[in-house]
C-alpha cells in the first residue's frame, strides 16, 4: 500500500475541510460593489465568521476604502484610512472578531450611501454535533499530552472541526517520522 498516496489523501482532506469552512462573501451580492446597492439588507443576511472572505467587485469609478473606527464611519471621513483598494476585485481576509468599516473612496460616494459595516464573529456550529461513535465526550477530554501550545488558537474556530484537522496533522507527522 502506498504511504505516500495516504499521506496525499490526508493533506487533500485537510484542504478540501479548509476550504468548506471558509466562506467568501461578495459585498452587495450580483450588485456588488456600487452606489445603488443596498448594503445594509444585503449584510443582514450574511454572518461573517473569522477565516471568511469579503470579495469586493466593483468597475473603475469605485475603490475600497477601510475606515478605522464608527465615527469615520458616519461621518464619511475617508481622511485617514486604515487600508485603500482598488484592483476591481479586491479579496479581504477577515483574520478577527470585530467590527470593520468600509466605504468607496469616490468623492460623494460614501455619502450617497456606498459604504458598508461588517460585524465579524468567532467561526461556531460544529454542524452535525460531533457523532463519531469510538471517541466520547469532547470537550473536556481532549487526550494529546505531548503538544499542547498546538491547539489553543484553532479552539476557537470549530472545536469538532479542529481536532478532526488535528488528528490528521499528528497522523501526518507520525508517518512522515517513519519514512
Ligand atoms: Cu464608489
Amino acid at each position: 500500500m502506498g504511504l505516500k498516496n495516504t499521506i496525499f489523501l490526508a493533506l487533500v482532506a485537510i484542504l478540501v475541510a479548509k476550504e468548506a469552512l471558509a466562506e467568501k462573501h461578495v459585498v452587495g451580492g450580483s450588485q456588488g460593489w456600487d452606489q445603488s446597492t443596498d448594503f445594509k439588507s444585503w449584510s443582514s443576511g450574511q454572518t461573517f465568521k473569522v477565516g471568511d472572505q469579503l470579495v469586493f467587485k466593483y468597475s473603475p469609478m469605485h475603490s475600497v476604502v477601510e475606515l478605522g473606527g464608527e465615527n469615520d464611519y458616519k461621518s464619511c471621513n475617508i481622511g485617514s484610512p486604515v487600508n485603500t483598494m482598488s484592483t476591481g476585485n479586491d479579496v479581504v481576509k477577515l483574520d478577527k472578531p470585530g467590527t470593520r468599516y468600509f466605504t468607496c473612496g469616490t468623492l460623494g460616494h460614501c455619502s450617497q450611501g456606498m459604504k458598508v459595516k461588517i460585524t465579524v464573529v468567532n467561526g461556531n456550529t460544529p454542524s452535525s454535533s460531533a457523532t463519531s461513535p469510538s471517541s466520547s465526550s469532547s470537550p473536556s477530554s481532549s487526550t494529546s499530552p505531548t503538544s499542547t501550545s498546538t491547539s489553543t488558537s484553532a479552539a476557537s474556530a470549530s472545536q469538532g472541526f479542529a481536532s478532526f484537522v488535528l488528528i490528521f496533522a499528528l497522523s501526518l507527522a507520525i508517518m512522515l517520522s517513519l519514512v
